[in-house]
């Protein structure tokens, strides 16, 4: 991979009609130059430099906004002749990269063969086909097939399961006209788009998750450890075990089956009502178990745990998720005294989902949750755009990451940020959060610290190594394309961060090697708030 530029831009490239801005190591004139060409057909100055906190390093915006002529062009400073990535600029700059980053789900796939005509080179043999053990019960085996892995381990968990299945769903419903294209995906027969047929693969795993026994969820289905980094999924044969139900998972079973009976309902009355049904069982368990202990592993289990102190904000997004599925009188009730518990109702996170049942309770009709508690919401909505709007305006990339944010994960932290501010756009009207929900794509696709696309295969300069089993088993070159990786995490959680990365200032701790699961790590609920954001503009 060639070495970091002094010039970064969104390497996919820029709307048309939006803002356009590289941002510069060395201050002073700039041509954007006609690649096909070689005709500079633009020249400006960057603005005066400015110290950006997260990276420690001195940067200038130079804008080229008034250029928007679609084509594809390269900066080039006047002064140094250093040279950016080429990139595009048109009216619909990220219909591919989209179409990557959702296509991504049907790498995560479990329990199926990936075929060659779907997965390319990418492909490997079905997997974790066999009962999985109740944990505790060694006599009761429940089928547990189907689904995605999470990330780059063969777990599947019920709480990351549902943020990345809400992300995907609420991107249907805010930009269907994003979804038109098939992807293809095997078995559509066109009756529903393809998100809505990737999302029903996790859906009738996430269905299996619920304890047919007491209406729970179990929190995950994993091995007791991680298989080792190069295991195929179809040799990854340890026993799976369903880990006990917990009110987090049970919370989050509930709130995405009921949002998912809605968006069925068109397409498929049955599994609509399936859905439904899961979703009014769960929350009878939630009910009948309100001081349910929150999940930890059990002392011999390794895989991931998802651990969360606080359950009242999945309670919170079911109730306002099964209010506004059904329109009585008891989830709402429910729905407006969890309002009233301290838990955020802006996060977008996978412990904390406040902000879905926020984005619930503000998509009914005012009605249902009353003139009182939607003011209150909507000023919650609106401080936190606003908030983010100043984390951005603070940072030399306009990331919206405050030097505290660069923690694992935090690509999702920055698509999550992106999906907040978009939603206020719709909400409130500002042009600027929409704009600033733009720089956070920009970040993603390479006009970061380190002039790298976090999207695999996206970009000149793009993630190569992830922490991703099948990748690594498979011995192909190339990653899968459309993966989102981590990103910069200064807490140096895995042996090679700490061994790499130390000292480096925050923005600048990412490794692109394939054991800093810390940092470059892929993961479905990743993907999903990158697949909201990038629906925007790809309709
Ligand atoms: O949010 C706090 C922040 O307030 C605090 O300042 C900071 C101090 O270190 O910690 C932050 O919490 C971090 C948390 O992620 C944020 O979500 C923790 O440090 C960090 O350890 C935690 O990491 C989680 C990681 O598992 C280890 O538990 C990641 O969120 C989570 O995405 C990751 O999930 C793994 C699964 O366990 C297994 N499958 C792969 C998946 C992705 O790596
Ligand atoms: O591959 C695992 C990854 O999915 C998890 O996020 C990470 C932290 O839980 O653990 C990874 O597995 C590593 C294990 O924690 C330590 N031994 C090496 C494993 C593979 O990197
Ligand atoms: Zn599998």
């Amino acid at each position: 991979m060639q070495t970091a530029r002094r010039i970064v831009v969104n390497q996919i490239g820029y709307p048309a009609d939006g803002e356009k801005k590289a941002i510069f190591w060395d201050e002073g004139e700039f041509e954007v130059v006609d690649a096909e060409t070689g005709a500079a057909v633009f020249r400006g100055a960057t603005a005066a430099p400015r110290t950006d906190g997260a990276s420690g390093d001195s940067v200038a915006a130079g804008d080229f906004t008034p250029l928007d002529t679609p084509g594809r062009y390269y900066i080039r400073h006047v002064r140094t002749g250093d040279r950016s990535a080429t990139f595009a600029i048109g009216p619909a700059p990220y219909e591919d990269v989209h179409r990557g980053l959702l296509k991504a789900f049907y790498f995560f796939r479990c329990g199926t063969e990936l075929t060659e005509p779907y997965a390319g080179p990418w492909t490997h043999k079905a997997c974790h086909l066999s009962e999985g053990i109740v944990y505790g019960e060694p006599s009761r085996r429940l089928d547990g097939r189907g689904g995605w892995h999470d990330a780059g381990d063969y777990g599947k968990y019920t709480v990351p399961a549902a943020k990345a299945v809400a992300d995907l769903l609420l991107a249907h419903e805010w930009f269907p006209d994003a979804f038109r294209k098939p992807l293809p995906l095997p078995e559509t027969d066109g009756r529903m788009p393809d998100v809505l047929h990737e999302c029903r693969w996790e859906l009738e795993f996430l269905l299996k998750m619920q304890d047919p026994a007491t209406g729970g969820a179990f929190h995950k289905l994993t091995t007791k450890r991680f298989p080792p980094l190069d295991r195929k999924p179809e040799d990854d044969l340890d026993d799976l075990y369903f880990l006990p139900v917990s009110p987090t998972a049970t919370g989050c079973l509930a709130a995405v089956t009921a949002m998912a009976s809605r968006a069925y309902r068109p397409y498929d009355a049955a599994f609509a009502d399936r859905c439904l049904a899961s979703a009014r069982r769960a929350w009878a368990w939630l009910a009948a178990n309100p001081d349910a202990p929150n999940f930890k592993n059990p002392e011999n289990v390794h895989t991931g745990e998802y651990g969360d102190d606080c359950h009242d904000d999945e309670r919170f997004w079911a109730a306002a998720e099964l209010f506004r599925a059904t329109g009585e009188a008891r989830y709402r009730d429910e729905m407006k005294r969890l309002a009233g518990r301290p838990f955020s109702k802006t996060a977008l996170g996978w412990a904390d989902v406040g902000g879905y049942g926020t984005i619930a309770c503000l998509l009914h009709d005012e009605a249902g949750i009353g003139p009182d508690l939607r003011d209150t919401l909507l000023a919650e909505w609106k401080s936190g755009a606003d908030r983010i709007l100043r984390t951005a305006d603070a940072s030399g990339f306009a990331v919206a990451l405050e030097t505290g944010d660069y923690i694992w994960g935090s690509n999702m932290l920055v698509m999550n940020n992106a999906m907040h501010l978009l939603i206020a756009g719709r909400l409130f009207g500002d042009p600027a959060y929409e704009k600033t929900a733009l720089d956070q794509v920009h970040y993603l696709l390479g006009r970061n610290a380190l002039d790298l696309s976090f999207v695999t295969g996206f970009g000149d300069r793009a993630v190569q190594n992830p922490h991703y089993r099948p990748g690594v088993a498979d011995g192909v070159a190339d990653p899968v394309p459309g993966f989102v990786a981590g990103g910069p995490n200064a807490r140096l959680q895995d042996d090679v961060a700490r061994q790499s990365l130390a000292g480096l200032p925050p923005a600048r701790c990412f490794i692109d090697h394939r054991d800093s699961y810390s940092t470059n790590e892929v993961a479905i609920y990743w993907n999903s708030p990158a697949v909201f954001v990038l629906s925007r503009w790809s309709a």
